[in-house]
Order: C-alpha cells, then sequence, then structure tokens
C-alpha cells in the first residue's frame, strides 16, 4: 500500500541510504528534486554566457585556452542535471523550453554584466567558490543520481575556483590600475554572490521541506555564512576589501560578522528584472532557434540509421 512505501521510504532517509530512480518516492519529493535540479541544470547553461563573453577578448592564449575549457566544463554540468532530472520522469526539452519561456528560473548570478576582465577572474574566485560550498553539501543530497552528479561536478569547479583566483592574484600583483579593476569587480559582484545561497531562513519556502528530506543538508545562511568565513581571508591575501564597512571577525562566534543584504535586489532579479534577465534569455532562445537544423538533421540520421538497421 502507499503507505508502506510512504514508511520505507521514511525509513531510508533516516538511514541515509541514497533515493535510486526505480525506487517509490512521494510525489512531492519527487517535484521538488526536478524544480532545484532543473533550476541548477538551467544554471550552468545559462551561465556559460557572461564568461562567453570575454573567450574572444582574454588577455594571453593561456588565459582563453584555460577559460575556453572552463566554459565547456559548465556545458558539461548542464549535461549531468538534465539527465539526472530525467531519471526522474521530465524530458529535457520540456523543462529546458519552461526556462526559455521565463516559468523555470536559473541562478540570479548570471543576470549580472560581466564589464572588463576582472570580472572573469572573479566569476571563477567568488562565483564557482561559492557554488562549491553549495555543491559540496549537495553531494550528500538524499537522491543517489543528484548527489553523484554533483562529486563530480566539485572536482571541476574546485578547478575552476583556483583558476579565477590564480588569475586575480596575477591583477592584485600587477599595476595600480589593475588593482582598481579588480576591486571595481569585487565591489560589484560580493553582494549579488552573497545573494546566490538564496533568501534567508527566514523568508525560503523550501528549505524546512528539502531539509527533512536531506536533499539541503544545511541552510542557505549557513551556507552562505561558510563561504563568508572561506573569502574574507582570501580577500585580505589579495590586498583587497569588500564593500561591507560591517565585516568584521567575530571572535566569540568564530565567524565572520557581515551586513545586512538587500534582498529587494534578489527578488527584483528572480522576478526577471535584474541587468541581463532579457539579454540571456534572448541568447538562449536565438541559440534554440539557430541550432533548429542541427536537431532536424540529428533526427533524420537516427531515423534512417535505425531503418537501415531493420
Ligand atoms: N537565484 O525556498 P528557497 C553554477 C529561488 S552555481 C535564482 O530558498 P531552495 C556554477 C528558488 O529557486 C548556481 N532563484 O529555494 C557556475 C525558489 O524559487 P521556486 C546554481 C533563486 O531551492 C559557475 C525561491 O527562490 N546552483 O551554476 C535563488 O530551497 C560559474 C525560494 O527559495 C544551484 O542551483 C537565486 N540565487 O534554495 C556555472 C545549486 N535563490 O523554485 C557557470 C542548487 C533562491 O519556488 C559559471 N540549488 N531562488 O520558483 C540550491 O541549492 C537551491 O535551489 C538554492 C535555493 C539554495 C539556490
Amino acid at each position: 500500500t502507499d503507505a508502506q512505501y510512504q514508511q520505507h521510504f521514511d525509513a531510508k532517509i533516516a538511514a541515509d541510504t541514497a533515493i535510486e530512480a526505480k525506487d517509490w518516492m512521494p510525489d512531492a519529493y519527487r517535484q521538488n528534486l526536478i524544480r532545484q535540479i532543473g533550476q541548477h541544470a538551467h544554471s550552468e547553461v545559462v551561465g556559460m554566457l557572461p564568461e562567453a563573453n570575454w573567450l574572444t577578448r582574454a588577455p594571453t592564449l593561456r588565459r582563453k585556452a584555460v577559460l575556453l575549457a572552463k566554459v565547456q566544463d559548465e556545458a558539461g554540468h548542464g549535461l549531468y542535471l538534465y539527465s539526472a532530472a530525467e531519471t526522474l520522469g521530465c524530458s529535457r526539452q520540456e523543462i529546458y523550453r519552461k526556462m526559455l519561456d521565463g516559468k523555470m528560473k536559473y541562478s540570479s548570478i548570471f543576470n549580472y554584466p560581466t564589464l572588463n576582465w576582472a570580472d572573469i577572474g572573479v566569476i571563477g574566485w567568488l562565483v564557482d567558490g561559492a557554488a562549491i560550498v553549495n555543491q559540496v553539501a549537495l553531494c550528500r543530497a538524499s537522491y543517489g543520481p543528484y548527489a553523484r552528479a554533483m562529486v563530480k561536478i566539485c572536482k571541476e569547479e574546485s578547478f575552476h575556483q583556483r583558476q579565477g583566483y590564480e588569475a586575480v592574484m596575477a591583477m592584485a600583483n600587477g599595476s595600480e590600475q589593475q588593482k582598481a579593476m579588480l576591486q571595481d569587480a569585487i565591489n560589484r559582484f560580493w553582494w549579488p554572490v552573497l545573494m546566490m545561497f538564496g533568501p534567508s531562513d527566514t523568508d525560503s519556502p523550501h528549505s524546512a521541506q528539502s531539509m527533512a528530506w536531506k536533499i539541503k543538508r544545511h541552510s542557505n545562511d549557513e551556507l552562505r555564512q561558510k563561504f563568508v568565513d572561506n573569502t574574507v581571508p582570501q580577500l585580505e591575501a589579495l590586498g583587497m576589501t569588500a564593500p561591507d564597512a560591517e565585516l568584521a571577525w567575530d571572535e566569540a562566534a568564530g565567524h565572520y560578522r557581515f551586513g545586512a543584504i538587500d534582498w529587494s535586489e534578489l527578488h527584483e532579479v528572480i522576478k526577471g528584472r535584474g541587468q541581463c534577465n532579457h539579454e540571456r534569455l534572448q541568447a538562449k532562445r536565438r541559440a534554440w532557434d539557430d541550432g533548429a537544423w542541427v536537431r532536424e538533421g540529428a533526427l533524420a540520421h537516427a531515423t534512417k540509421n535505425a531503418a537501415t538497421a531493420a
């Protein structure tokens, strides 16, 4: 009976046994995973755009090769995640379409422009740094296919974070102009990066249930704090500052205290009114339309092969 299935599912969650694709699961658990994994996949795919903007303008061949590899990795992450979502019974086309139609979200951070080369270093360092803190926790998510995809993704993200830090180190040790560019990029990205972790725990509708199901192992605020604690020493090592007068070490708490986040900005960006929301969706819609001939060609080829085999 359903009650027995539910009991079996609850026992697995309690025992930290992974839920697999063919296992029974409550429909709300399935839908919640499709929502989160789908948004995560869309973020990887849309996340290629801000960096792709600088592929043709990277300062050296080495930087260009590294950035190309990183952007390709992001495409790969999108593919693993769409595959993980498909194991839950949704079609890739269907959720991709929802993203193109603005009915499914992707991370707020990719709605900010990349104005200069320093932004690319800062994305690798801070955006991938934030992504790792969030994704390391997801390696232990209760849904097996999602957790396993996260393990591989985290290994690649850690290379991304280091290449970003190496790029910003070069600028921090460079000319006064380079230092100023870096500080400006940090000033623009700092707060939006803190917003990547989602609304505060008191305003996060999905958190309680996702934590009970062990999809999320830590709350949004816990992960945000962990990121700040990791990052401030890196900021200091660069000789740079954060645009936050209240950022300070709290000896008693063993954490860095930071200023209030402007939640209205996150809400505006999530609602589609950020600086680049329109441009990002336009770019993805154009890519979808321009790729129609590839999909048609691949389908015709597969049909021909199947007929030959028969
Ligand atoms: N942006 O109740 P909660 C990357 C939405 S890293 C947009 O707290 P939840 C790597 C949320 O979806 C970035 N929307 O929700 C890379 C929900 O909306 P809904 C991707 C946000 O799910 C680097 C509503 O607000 N990483 O791509 C944001 O429990 C460089 C209420 O929020 C992931 O997606 C936001 N910042 O917690 C690629 C990680 N925050 O569905 C290229 C996986 C919240 O009700 C270059 N996801 N919302 O319409 C998660 O861990 C979670 O989904 C959270 C949100 C923590 C993002």
